[in-house]
Formats: C-alpha cells, sequence, structure tokens
C-alpha cells in the first residue's frame, strides 16, 4: 500500500499531572517552538484524559491544566500560530480510542515499558485506563493525520505502537487513511535525567523534589538543585567519549547543551577540562536566566485564568474542526451507520 501524500502537521500532547519540569521542557516544550516556526502546522495539547489514568485531585487537575497552557504560551507557542487545547473539550479522541481499542492487541499493550514502570509491583489495582493510555495516545496523533510528533525519548515505544495501530487499521480496513507517523526525537534534550540518580528519567512524579527542576522554581531553588546534582570525582571531559559510564556527568552535559541549543561535542569543546563546581555555576545561571523569564510570564498570565480558558476553547473549537470529520470517514470505514 503507498502512503498517499499527508500534509505536514505536528501533534504533541503533556499531561497536566503536576509541575512542568525541566525534562517536559527541553524534551517537548522547547522543540515545540522551533517546530512552530517551521514549515509545519501545529498542535498542542493539554491531555487531561491521560493524566486522570492515576488519581488526579480535580481542583488541582484544573489548576495544572491552566499552568500547563500558561506554560506553553510563556514558552513561546503563539495560540494564534499553534492550536492549544485541553483533551477533553474535544470527545472524538475518546471516540477514535475505542476504535483502536479494538485494533490494538493485547500482545503489544503487554510489552509496554512505562505501564509496567508506572504499574509497578501494583498491577492489579491500577486503572484500567492505564493500560490503554497507548491506544489513546494513538488516537490523539491520528485523530489529525498528523505526520511528525516530537517526544523524549521514553515515548518512542508508544509512537512505534501508533504506527502498528494505523498500519494494521489501513490494512484491515484495505484503506490507506492513516499516516504513518515520524516520530521526531533529536537533539540533547530528548532524555533528562534525575539530578539524582543519572539512570533514571527526570519525572513530575518523582518524590524526590530534588531531582527535579521545575519550571515554577525560584532562581535560588534551581541553583541549589543544580549545587546539590549528584556528579562523580573526575573532571569534564573534551570529548563525548569521556562521558562513557558517568551518566549523571553526561545528563549535565546535555541540560548544558540543550539551553545552549548546541550539541554536546560544542558544549564538551567549551566545558571540557572544568571541574564540576565552576561548570555547575556556569550551569545554573544558565538555567536561571532561561527559565526564569518564562516562570514570571506564568505567573502573569495565571493571573487571568478567564483568558486561558478562552484560549483552550477557542484551540479546542479549531481542533475539533480537523478531527470531527476524520472521525467521521472513520466511522465510515468501519461501517457505523450515521
Ligand atoms: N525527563 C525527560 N526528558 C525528556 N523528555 C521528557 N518528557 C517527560 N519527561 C522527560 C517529555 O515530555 C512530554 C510530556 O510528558 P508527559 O508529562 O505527558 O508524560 P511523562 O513522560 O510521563 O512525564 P513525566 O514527567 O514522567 O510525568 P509523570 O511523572 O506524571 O508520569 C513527552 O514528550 C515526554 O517524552
Amino acid at each position: 500500500m503507498n502512503q498517499k501524500d499527508f500534509k505536514p502537521r505536528v501533534f504533541s500532547g503533556i499531561q497536566p499531572s503536576g509541575d512542568l519540569t525541566l525534562g517536559n521542557y527541553l524534551g517537548a516544550i522547547k522543540r515545540f517552538v522551533s517546530m512552530q516556526d517551521q514549515k509545519f502546522e501545529t498542535i498542542f495539547c493539554m491531555v487531561d484524559l491521560h493524566a486522570i489514568t492515576v488519581w488526579q485531585n480535580p481542583t488541582e487537575l484544573a489548576n495544572s491544566t491552566r499552568e500547563l497552557c500558561a506554560g506553553f504560551i510563556a514558552s513561546g507557542l503563539d495560540p494564534n500560530k499553534s492550536i492549544l487545547f485541553n483533551q477533553s473539550q474535544v470527545p472524538e479522541h475518546a471516540q477514535l480510542a475505542w476504535i483502536f481499542n479494538t485494533v490494538a492487541r493485547m500482545g503489544w499493550l503487554n510489552r509496554m515499558t512505562q505501564f509496567k514502570d508506572k504499574a509497578g509491583k501494583n498491577r492489579e489495582n491500577v486503572s484500567l485506563a492505564l493500560y490503554a493510555y497507548p491506544s489513546l495516545m494513538a488516537a490523539d496523533i491520528l485523530l489529525y493525520h498528523a505526520t511528525h510528533v516530537p517526544v523524549g525519548e521514553d515515548q518512542k515505544q508508544h509512537l512505534e505502537l501508533t504506527r502498528d495501530i494505523a498500519a494494521k487499521f489501513n490494512h484491515d480496513y484495505n484503506v490507506d487513511f492513516f499516516p504513518i507517523t515520524e516520530p521526531v526525537i533529536e537533539g540533547a534534550g530528548t532524555r533528562v535525567m534525575s539530578l539524582r540518580d543519572g539512570t533514571k528519567k527526570m519525572s513530575k512524579s518523582d518524590p524526590s523534589e530534588m531531582s527535579r527542576i521545575n519550571l515554577r522554581d525560584t532562581s535560588e531553588e534551581i541553583a541549589l538543585k543544580i549545587q546539590k546534582a549528584r556528579t562523580d570525582s573526575d573532571g569534564l571531559p573534551s570529548e563525548i567519549s569521556g562521558l562513557k559510564g558517568r551518566p549523571e556527568a553526561e545528563n549535565l552535559v546535555n541540560i548544558y547543551a540543550a539551553l545552549s541549543n548546541i550539541t554536546v561535542e560544542t558544549a564538551l569543546e567549551d566545558l571540557g577540562g572544568k571541574n564540576f563546581a565552576s561548570f555547575k555555576r556556569i550551569l545554573s545561571d544558565l538555567a536561571v536566566t532561561e527559565l526564569s523569564s518564562i516562570s514570571k510570564e506564568m505567573t502573569r498570565l495565571m493571573k487571568d485564568q478567564g483568558e486561558l480558558d478562552k484560549i483552550l476553547r477557542q484551540g479546542a473549537d479549531r481542533a475539533k474542526a480537523i478531527a470531527s470529520p476524520i472521525l467521521k470517514e472513520t466511522y465510515d470505514i468501519v461501517g457505523m451507520v450515521r
């Protein structure tokens, strides 16, 4: 089956499940902004239906959704250029996810490492929705016939599943309807690790506050967390090979490169030979400069919740205008009478 020409369209989402981290910023938002300014049509979603796959306090969920919207805008996403909305305002996401639940195989979902990590030993007690999460994620993307999905490295397996679902749907119904999406996982920021353990992902839900930098941290908190970040006893190498087997050092260099918009190679040309104390001072100045302006702007935007809600509603209307005909056509293909 030949792939027809799908329009280059970017879709990505973030869960309003807590404070945004430097991982979300470098792995996702900063890259969303750069794609917004390229040739793509861009759609970015606050995926509240995903967030409730684990328990969320309703008041905090609403607040986190608005705060995420403020974070998007403060980081440079422009609601006039990109479509910004929250997922639950476009019910077509859940409708397409149900169709995809019939396409995805249990064996595929059983292999998802994010489910295994999040469920841990509590497998019998987690929600059914947490298990079905990747099928909803496939629906988020394919509902817009998105061709490119910028995400962090941790989402790679879910994107492969999205491709499998699209291919199986197209095959089963003998159509060329859903595009085979390209994951966009490039640059130094796609895998930001915990500041306490360089082998663990930096995550909103890590119980240790010192493991992550939040976008809303004060300058003092950012500086303290970087100063206390775990390192080893060697200095910084001038070449990438010198970072091998040193996950904490590698992580801090990656963060430096991603914040400076340079490659790790170029970063090491500047940093090689420095000790961690002086490198951490440079890194913390860099992080404070970039994040404090975002945080200030978020505080300003959060004062006008009516305006944020309006942006989300208008974004949802624009999203629905794309999604609704694609869902209708899907229903026709499947044989639903309407
Ligand atoms: N540490 C990270 N490094 C690079 N990218 C990251 N992303 C998340 N953490 C990192 C990227 O951010 C986007 C949105 O992620 P999400 O909030 O929807 O879900 P998540 O990946 O589960 O993020 P968290 O912080 O780990 O949330 P919790 O703790 O609630 O599960 C994605 O593109 C992701 O790759």
